[in-house]
């Protein structure tokens, strides 16, 4: 007997499906325009994804086609996380040197005592070449966005709270946002056209309730304009804003998703429900307990095909997984 081989293509007709169009997806979603450079024991400086104000020593721990484990030097593996090679948070060894970030060394090393030369002789090790990294080539588009000032931004720990914030940092096209009078830990990078951020006034003019720093006590007795003049700070300009079009994602849509639980992983997909700036999806075969909600302009969600195109494995929906998936499909 011959043994029938999965394909995308008979896949998407025997389910009666269509593949998420190519044109909803971003450029860092959709096919690379180049390979993935990157390799084992290169070391380089990146964002801690559970703290995105900190930058760190990583080193590159597994390479598997478009995506990377990155590793936290001196650190336990049960941190290490998945990037595309493309990724914005990462960048060369030397980098926040120069652009005056503050760089946390490995474990073991006190303040001022790290030095990359003297590290990488150290580990015997290399610093990923610039050319690697993507982040390097991308033109940076002028905004009217200015470290200190402020804004109403949603806190995305707690997302039905719009909150006064912050504008901690700004790197290429991209923001720090920062929740006054409260820890790092709420901190989050996003862009001008993120849904999450709003001019200073917003929530006044659409009734909703803003989120004051926590030392008002009373939400009443907080106004934007006694604070900016307290705190010398100017509100980021409305012209800054760029709001996005909706999205044209309807449920009933198959796509490549990385398994949040295992992000080693990437799943047959399919949507399942959407709201106005995310899509819920479900792995197909799978219960729906799994099912999980993720922004639209994540790096984690990928055309039908990219895994293939990558040299990524792609799970196949259980019964279908004895199958071997043909390349190119
Ligand atoms: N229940 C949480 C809410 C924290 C909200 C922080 N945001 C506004 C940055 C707490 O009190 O810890």
């Amino acid at each position: 007997t011959k043994k029938k081989l999965w394909n995308w293509v008979s896949y998407l007709e025997e389910e009666k499906m269509p593949a998420v169009p190519l044109k909803f997806f971003k450029e860092h979603q959709s096919f690379p325009q180049s390979r993935n450079n990157f390799r084992c024991g290169m070391k380089l400086e990146g964002i801690d994804p559970e703290h995105p104000s900190l930058y760190c020593v990583l080193t590159v721990a597994e390479v598997q086609g478009y995506r990377m484990r990155l590793h936290f030097d001196g650190y336990p593996d049960c941190y290490d996380f998945w990037v595309n090679a493309d990724s914005v948070d990462i960048h060369p060894v030397g980098w926040c040197e120069r652009t005056g970030h503050k760089l946390l060394p490995p474990k073991g090393y006190k303040d001022g005592e790290f030095s990359w030369p003297s590290y990488l002789k150290h580990c015997k090790a290399q610093g990923a070449p610039k050319t690697v990294f993507k982040s390097y080539n991308t033109p940076v588009t002028p905004s009217g966005f200015r470290v200190g000032m402020k804004l109403e931004a949603v806190d995305r720990k707690n997302p039905s709270l719009l909150c006064v914030a912050t504008i901690a940092d700004i790197v290429e096209n991209r923001l720090l946002i920062h929740f006054d009078s409260w820890d790092h830990s709420y901190d989050y990078w996003c862009d001008a056209s993120s849904p999450y951020i709003r001019p200073v006034g917003y929530c006044q003019e659409s009734s909703i309730t803003l989120t004051p720093p926590p030392e008002y006590k009373d939400p009443k007795t907080f106004s934007w304009e006694a604070y900016l003049e307290k705190t010398g700070a100017q509100a980021a300009p409305a012209r800054a804003f760029k709001p996005r079009p909706p999205h044209g994602y309807q449920p009933h849509m198959k796509l490549e998703a990385v398994d949040q639980r295992n992000p080693t992983l990437i799943r047959v997909c399919s949507t399942v429900d959407k709201d106005d700036n995310r899509i819920k999806l479900h792995f197909d075969g799978w219960s729906s307990l799994y099912d999980f909600w993720v922004d639209v302009d994540s790096p984690d969600i990928h055309p039908v095909g990219w895994c293939a195109k990558t040299g990524h494995a792609l799970q196949l929906p259980p019964g279908a997984s004895d199958m071997p998936a043909v390349a190119g499909q």
